[in-house]
């Protein structure tokens, strides 16, 4: 089996696993139409001498990004992923709570593992920080690790992220600009991947990385640079499966009165009590709202 690099590219550092290019045919495009991207970053697949991929295997999960058209195609971010890194900065640029939310909610439902990255520490000031602080504290009390670091300077941090990493297939995501580049550099000590430049972070629409691409490092490392995402799209989540992906509303949902309780009128409803009393907060029920009245957004499970 040889495994290939998304869009027949890899990038490899220090450890070099052997490089094909390879391509696929035109009647299995045909067999996976609702994907743009029938091969993506992370796919196992057999490749014959020629260079045809002859065979994709069945992926054990995969992240759908939203389609910006409204057609009902599909991107597929990456495969058989282990672990998902959610890269979140305060300023430069701002990153909503209901993009991490739904980010959370997307990688619960596919079962990946998560942990969160709070990234440019070295940038913010005492209100900045103390809004950090208490996102650290909602999202490690939910059950989520968060880092918090500055790409510019994380020696400290290096050994115990490389450990976490290690024989792993991670996916790194967050907006355009928050730094997922620079952390993968940071972490092979290289200029690898190519960062952006600052003053374009507030430019909408402009990627410095255009398209996934897995990274091999030391340690059995393999980090998918994905490009920025500006929103999680996926159909098929349920209404009242969404629930099950916010892991804090949850616990309380099961205590509703009624069971097809939407927590957002009933009576005897403990989602709601929960909210009044603070034990679940008041941005992660939003959240909760906000996807729950998206008729327009769709989601998707893998
Ligand atoms: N001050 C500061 N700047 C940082 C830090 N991390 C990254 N940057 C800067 O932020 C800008 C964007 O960084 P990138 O690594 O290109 O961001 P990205 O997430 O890969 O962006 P896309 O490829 O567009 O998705 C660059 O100018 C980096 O030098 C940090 O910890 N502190
Ligand atoms: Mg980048
Ligand atoms: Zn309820």
């Amino acid at each position: 089996m040889v495994e290939i690099p998304p869009e027949s590219v890899a990038v490899s550092v220090s450890q070099t696993p052997k490089i094909v290019s390879a391509d696929i045919k035109g009647n299995m495009r045909l067999q996976n139409i609702r994907s743009t991207n029938p091969v993506v970053v992370g796919d196992w697949v057999e490749v014959d001498e020629q260079g045809w991929i002859t065979e994709i295997y069945d992926r054990k999960n995969y992240i759908v990004r939203k389609s910006t058209n409204l057609s009902k195609q599909t991107h597929i971010l990456a495969a058989n992923i282990d672990l998902a890194i959610l890269m979140v900065t305060i300023t430069n640029p701002v990153t909503t709570t209901t993009f991490i939310d739904r980010f959370l909610a997307t990688a619960e439902a596919y079962e990946v593992p998560i942990c969160m990255i709070f990234n440019k520490i070295d940038l913010y000031n005492e209100a900045e920080k103390q809004q950090m602080q208490t996102l650290m504290d909602l999202y490690q009390k939910i059950g989520y690790t968060c880092y918090a670091l500055s790409c510019l300077d994380c020696e400290d941090l290096k050994g115990e992220l490389m450990a976490l990493l290690s024989h792993k297939i991670t996916l790194l995501s967050g907006h355009s600009g928050v730094g997922k580049s620079s952390f993968i550099n940071a972490l092979c000590g290289e200029t690898t991947a190519k960062v952006g430049d600052l003053s374009r972070v507030h430019h909408k629409g402009m990627h410095t990385t255009t398209f996934s691409q897995m990274y091999h490092l030391p340690n059995d490392i393999r980090i998918i640079d994905a490009p920025g995402i500006k929103g999680f799209g996926s159909v098929d989540m349920k209404k009242e499966e969404i629930t099950h992906y916010f892991k804090d509303i949850f616990q309380y949902a099961q205590q509703c009165r009624f069971s097809d309780c939407s927590h957002t009128h009933e009576a005897h409803c403990a989602v709601l009590q929960a909210v009044k009393n603070g034990d679940i907060a008041l941005s992660r029920y939003e959240s909760y709202l906000n996807m729950l009245t998206d008729e327009n957004e769709k989601y998707r499970i893998g």
